[in-house]
């Protein structure tokens, strides 16, 4: 394992130099087990920012604390590791001082669902303008492998030798009820797709949520592996409506057969359209307000 980090290291810094593109890629190396899923989220989010033309200073990367939640260190932004479960109030809180940012909270289903659920629903009610990645290994995998919010029914681990007793939630259908304005689903086996739906998701103005199904090679070896994702998941069907969230919901209620691709997308004013109205009404000025409307949307396209 000794030799792995460095050669991939120099090999990806190599490769950005070559290419002449912007480089988001950290110099401090992933910390996380060779084969983990989170790999293939961090080189796709890099993709996404340079597809964007997003300026490494006008990006914020946000996380609470887990396994996934070290990603802030693995990409050149700016980033903030917070307090587990935190991710979204503090990402809320960046993206209304200064409006001209991308702001992306990135987290697992423990620190999302578990400890930080009472956050997700008020994000995405309010359409903060901020990109939601949810990386679900249906497992805690910083502390060793308890069961999740997502994890199955029966599913032994570590910490839960005679089994899992508990019915897993379903992030997508709670997602779609909150009204996050943007929602979708991908798989870090599919790094293609995976790329396309976080560049999606970035620029979609308002709450975007993506799910991320994503393999713990260390305390998983049963059921969200890839082998079995590889076999179970499908591709939301071609005529899919995503401005139709009944349809939406619909899909994510076969979570037996996960079905990755954009969900829901809705157009409506952003919370940072809501406090700028609230503040024109009252005849006054945010401060220390930094950037108006239009560079915001100059910097996120
Ligand atoms: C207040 C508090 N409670 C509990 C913990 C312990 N803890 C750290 S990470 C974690 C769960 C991580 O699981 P998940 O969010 O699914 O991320 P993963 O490690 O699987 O990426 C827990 C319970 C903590 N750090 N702080
Ligand atoms: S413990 Fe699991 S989630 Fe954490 S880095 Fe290792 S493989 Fe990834």
């Amino acid at each position: 394992m000794g030799d792995i980090k460095p050669v991939y290291l120099e090999e990806k810094l190599k490769e950005v130099e070559e290419s002449g593109r912007l480089d988001y890629r950290s110099k401090t190396l992933p910390t996380w087990c060779p084969g983990c899923g989170y790999f293939s989220i961090v080189e796709a989010v890099a993709a996404s920012l340079c597809e964007l033309n997003i300026p490494n200073e006008n990006a914020v990367v946000v996380s609470g604390i887990g396994c996934s939640s070290r990603f802030p260190f693995f990409v050149n932004t700016y980033g903030m590791h917070t307090l587990h479960g935190r991710a979204l109030p503090v990402a809320t809180g960046v993206k209304t001082a200064n409006d001209a940012l991308t702001v992306v909270a990135v987290g697992g289903d423990g620190d999302g669902f578990a400890i930080g659920g009472g956050h997700v629903p008020h994000a995405a009610r309010r359409n903060v303008d901020i990109t939601y990645l949810l990386f679900d290994n249906g497992i805690y995998g910083l502390t060793k492998g308890q069961t999740s919010p997502t994890s199955a029914t029966g599913f032994r681990t570590p910490t839960s030798p005679y089994e899992n007793p508990d019915r897993p939630l379903n992030p997508l259908l709670m997602l779609l009820s909150y009204g996050a304005s943007w929602v979708g689903q991908a798989y870090a086996g599919r790094p293609d797709q995976l790329r396309s739906m976080i560049t999606q998701a970035m620029a979609h103005r308002g709450f975007s949520y993506l799910h991320i199904l994503s393999p713990c090679v260390t305390f998983d070896k049963t059921h969200r592996t890839y082998q079995n994702l590889g076999m179970q998941v499908r591709d939301l069907p071609a005529d899919h409506d995503p401005s139709d969230r009944l349809a939406a919901m619909r899909e994510a209620m076969d979570d037996a057969l996960p079905a990755l691709g954009l969900y829901y997308r809705e157009e409506r004013p952003t919370l940072g359209d809501a406090l700028d109205s609230l503040v024109e009404k009252a005849g006054g000025e945010l401060p220390g307000k930094v950037a108006a409307k239009p560079a915001r949307k100059t910097a996120r396209r």
